[in-house]
């Protein structure tokens, strides 16, 4: 790489630039100083090899790489690529794409961290088996194993379970990270054992957006893409005039593909409204931060709506044109009385200001919406989700760039597709709720079924609700088979232990960006110890598993699960021709690009899709190319238009307690008196989740407000900085320097009440358990409210390195009975609680 290209991409001026600058502080110019003052110590720490303007690398015999290997980053789904520089095989550094607009050479702080994951003492090096002491203690002795060991120990326990007729009683559950297409071969392992329960990250994450996208427009999609659409050769979001963020922090989260949007906004004077019970650095971005109260966005919503409909700020042509049930959202709304003042009593967001919102949203087009957990980890996530699509769809702005409703995560089309299985495989029961904590449920009371062994790819001692319960439910399990990369907390419960591979570690296609686009990335170094990629793990498991089954011939096995597939080049080529309209996402092809390639894009010729649903020749061929039945059609739904009410919806909707017309509710843990959900002990079929049982609800009886006497406040999770990616940064050198510390952000009033001094030790207790942290006095956060982050946890070693506490899971004070009951999604965004100095 030149000197040039160094220099532009230097770490000084992204991180200056674009992860934490208050340069453009509008709203929030009261919090302006906090801000800052939080951001500038990272600025400092963030410049490894390079601190003057003058390119000193250039020419050094040390420094200078031998072989720059384009990869990229495991973590979010900004999708950087990284060029990785090599010197005698080592890495000695790592920069971002400058020849992607999108990147233009950026990463954030975690893009070299990536290093750290292949640099790392604690790295798990060999599979290993509990050889003593008890699930979940630290005193569990574990011995290294060979490989054809652990595989067939894993291999004759299910078959056991199999044969005795408990298939059903063996699943998957990820909640972590996994290299694409890993989950299809999971599926076709438990096919071919005749088990339902393979599950994947969505309900964990973000499900319930795509969830709400499908039934309303018809594809489970994020709507619009980033950077010039190939197919008109305009900027899509770049051209947006109006950005509104709910629940989502993406100047910590998607770091780089929210500076791209900040950068266009320059240009385009766009206007950005981040809805958020607490100041984020998104939020210090922003020309307005509202701070409704946690958990009632739906309610904001439905206000929103109510004025522009009753206002006639819709867009009568498209409305006319392409929405089925207008008139019924309209009856809906006002026989409910979801007025903007009914709406401000419920969020405590002054009506005119809900009036206001509306109105801009609705009179600047284009209009895009953005969110993310802040919204998915809500207990009437899909619900929100839908009435936020209909905000997009009776402003028309649906399938136009610039516009559309991005509900992060939601990326991808679900199982990238191989060649039929050959054989016949048994046939399989119906599934566990999707829900992610219903694993433990089945666990511990045996309800519908129990399960009995598990594998699991991510940190559910950290990452689910309710962890107490989690602990007992594992402890309890009959076999387990942890994933992972660290010996994090989840492992001492494990029966069997699998080391994997980092990102560094492989040729794949790991992440994708939240626009559907994915891109290739070369392995850069050999995978550390005996270490495997998630694929290769399942490929020699089925054939670990023919040489053991005595029901079927080992072609059972062998056929489903070639060998070739190891190579990732050949596992791609069998999905790109097995997956609908992914026709033109040759390996060739991206490793051409410098930018990623959306999805859909059914030919070598075809642009990819940036806008879904856009009135254009490439969105028609794409269309027809995932579905035939889609010839002709614009919105992909069964009649062809957006659907906000038709009697079908209903009908399905209302057999799992909801309606297509949402009505208010919230968790009963919000401070005040609302309608709330209770959950019968019926499980009926779950209309999103069709392969799936779920819980039957009761909408609407009123919260007592009983467990405020005790809790008087609320309390929020997210993540807690930009600094780590869930549990796994924990265990990098740089995670825990930076950020080793819980900082439970509070506002001076509240602590004052308390006793609480910035910087206290202090409590936060929930009617599940307490847990410890440091009070961060933070008057960007309403007065009701705390921000406990999450994924600190009493595993992590690297602590010792810095003397930083060990801490319990946040999830102790969660409760896990409530969730979403057709998206899974759990109300990891809301518990009350209080606090007192330690
Ligand atoms: N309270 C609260 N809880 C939450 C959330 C919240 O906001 N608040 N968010 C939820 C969300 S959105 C998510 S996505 C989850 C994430 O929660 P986690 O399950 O913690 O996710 P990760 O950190 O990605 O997974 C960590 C583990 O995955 C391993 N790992 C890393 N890469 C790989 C790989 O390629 N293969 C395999 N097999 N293992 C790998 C690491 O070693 C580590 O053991 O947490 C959820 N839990
Ligand atoms: N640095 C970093 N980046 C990540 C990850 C990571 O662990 N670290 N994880 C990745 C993954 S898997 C995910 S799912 C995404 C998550 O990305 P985000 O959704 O941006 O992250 P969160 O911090 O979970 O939640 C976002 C915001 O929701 C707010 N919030 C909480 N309750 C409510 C509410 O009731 N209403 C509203 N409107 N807002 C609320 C929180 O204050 C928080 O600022 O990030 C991805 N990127
Ligand atoms: S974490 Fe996200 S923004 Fe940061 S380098 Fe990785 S992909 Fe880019
Ligand atoms: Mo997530």
């Amino acid at each position: 790489m030149t000197s040039k290209g160094r220099k532009k991409t230097s770490r000084r001026g992204f991180i200056q630039g674009v992860a934490i600058s208050t340069a453009a502080v509008g709203a929030a110019e009261l919090l302006k100083k906090e801000v800052a003052d939080a951001a500038s110590p990272g600025q400092d720490q963030a410049i490894p090899l390079q601190s003057t303007e003058f390119d000193f690398i250039q020419k050094s015999a040390a420094l200078e790489p031998d072989k720059i290997i384009d990869s990229a980053c495991q973590f979010c789904n900004s999708l950087c690529r990284l060029k990785v520089h090599l010197k005698d095989g080592r890495i000695i550094d790592v920069l971002g794409e400058p020849n992607d607009p999108v990147q233009a050479g950026g990463f954030c702080i975690k893009g070299p961290m990536m290093t750290q994951l292949v640099y790392n003492r604690f790295r798990l090096k060999s599979p290993m088996k509990r050889v003593g002491g008890n699930k979940g203690d630290s005193n569990s002795k574990f011995e290294p194993i060979s490989w054809d060991e652990a595989l067939s120990i894993i291999a004759s326990k299910f078959l056991a379970l199999r044969d005795a007729g408990l298939a059903r009683a063996i699943a998957n559950k990820t909640s972590g990270r996994l290299p694409r297409g890993t989950g299809s071969l999971v599926g076709r392992y438990f096919s071919l054992l005749g088990s339902p329960n393979n599950t994947d990250v969505g309900p964990v994450c973000n499900d319930a957006g795509g969830n709400a996208l499908a039934w309303t427009f018809g594809l489970g999609n994020f709507t619009n893409g980033y950077g010039i659409d190939d197919a008109t050769k305009k900027e899509d979001l770049g051209s947006a005039k109006f950005l509104l963020f709910l629940g989502t922090n993406q100047a910590e989260t998607h770091p780089v593909t929210f500076a791209y949007l900040l950068r266009s906004r320059v240009q385009t004077k766009a206007k950005l409204v981040v809805i958020d019970p607490r100041l984020t650095p998104t939020g210090a971005q922003a020309d307005e931060w509202i701070a409704p109260k946690p958990h009632t966005d739906l309610a904001l919503v439905l206000g929103m709506l109510y004025h522009i409909v009753t206002n006639n700020l819709y867009d009568a042509a498209f409305v006319k044109k392409w929405v089925l049930g207008f008139d019924e959202l309209k009856n809906h709304l006002k026989s409910s009385g979801y007025t903007p003042e009914w709406a401000a009593k419920v969020t405590d967001v002054p009506a005119s200001k809900i009036r206001l919102l509306a109105e801009a949203y609705a009179k600047t087009k284009p209009a895009a919406i953005f969110c993310n957990a802040g919204i998915s980890h809500q207990l009437g996530a899909f619900d929100t989700y839908r009435c936020l699509t209909f905000l997009a769809a009776i402003t028309g702005n649906i399938g136009i760039p610039g516009g559309g409703c991005n509900f992060m995560h939601n990326t991808w089309p679900g199982e990238l597709k191989l060649p039929a299985i050959i054989g016949k495989t048994p046939s399989k029961d119906i599934a566990l709720p999707v829900g992610p904590d219903y694993f433990a449920e089945s666990i511990i009371s045996g309800e519908p079924y129990q399960l009995k062994a598990i594998v699991t790819q991510g940190n559910p001692l950290l990452a689910c609700s309710d962890t107490i319960k989690v602990q007992q439910a594992y402890r309890q399990l009959e076999f387990y088979v942890y994933t992972g990369l660290f010996m994090e907390e989840s492992a001492y419960y494990a029966d069997i232990i699998l080391p994997v591979t980092s990102g560094f570690e492989m040729e794949t296609v790991y992440m994708r960006r939240d626009d559907r686009a994915i891109r290739w990335q070369e392995q850069v170094v050999t995978p550390v110890g005996e270490s495997k990629p998630d694929w290769h793990i399942w490929i020699d498991l089925a054939h670990a598993t023919a040489k053991l089954d005595k029901r079927n011939p080992p072609e059972y096995w062998r056929d489903n699960f070639p060998d070739s597939w190891k190579d990732y080049r050949h596992l791609w080529a069998t999905f790109v021709a097995n997956t609908p309209a992914m026709g033109g996402m040759t390996q060739q092809r991206l490793s051409q690009r410098t930018e990623p390639l959306r999805w859909p894009c059914p030919t070598v010729d075809h642009p990819g899709v940036s806008t879904l649903y856009l009135d254009h020749a490439s969105w028609y061929e794409a269309a027809s190319a995932l579905n035939p039945d889609n010839i002709g059609k614009r919105f992909l739904t069964p009649s062809g238009k957006v659907e906000i009410y038709t009697p079908q919806l209903q009908s399905r909707l209302a057999e799992a307690g909801h309606s297509a017309l949402p009505s208010f509710y919230t968790h009963p843990e919000v401070i005040g008196k609302h309608p709330t959900i209770e959950y019968t002990s019926e499980l009926v079929k779950n209309p999103v989740n069709p392969q799936a049982l779920t819980q039957n609800i009761k909408l609407g009886k009123i919260s007592s407000g009983k467990v405020h006497k005790q809790y008087p406040l609320m309390g929020i999770t997210g993540r807690s900085s930009v600094v780590h990616f869930h549990s796994v940064t924990h265990w990098t050198y740089t995670g825990k320097q930076m950020n080793g510390v819980r900082l439970v952000q509070i506002h001076p009033e509240a602590a004052k009440k308390a006793g609480i001094k910035n910087g206290d030790e202090i409590i936060v207790e929930s009617p599940r358990g307490a847990i410890t942290g440091t009070a961060l006095l933070w008057s960007g956060i309403r007065e009701d409210t705390i921000f406990v982050p999450g994924w600190f946890g009493p595993g992590q070693k690297m602590a010792e390195e810095f003397g930083t506490p060990y801490y319990e899971s946040v999830n102790i004070l969660i409760d896990k009975q409530y969730y979403d009951n057709l998206s899974g999604q759990q109300a990891f965004k809301c518990f009350a609680c209080r606090v007192k100095k330690a």
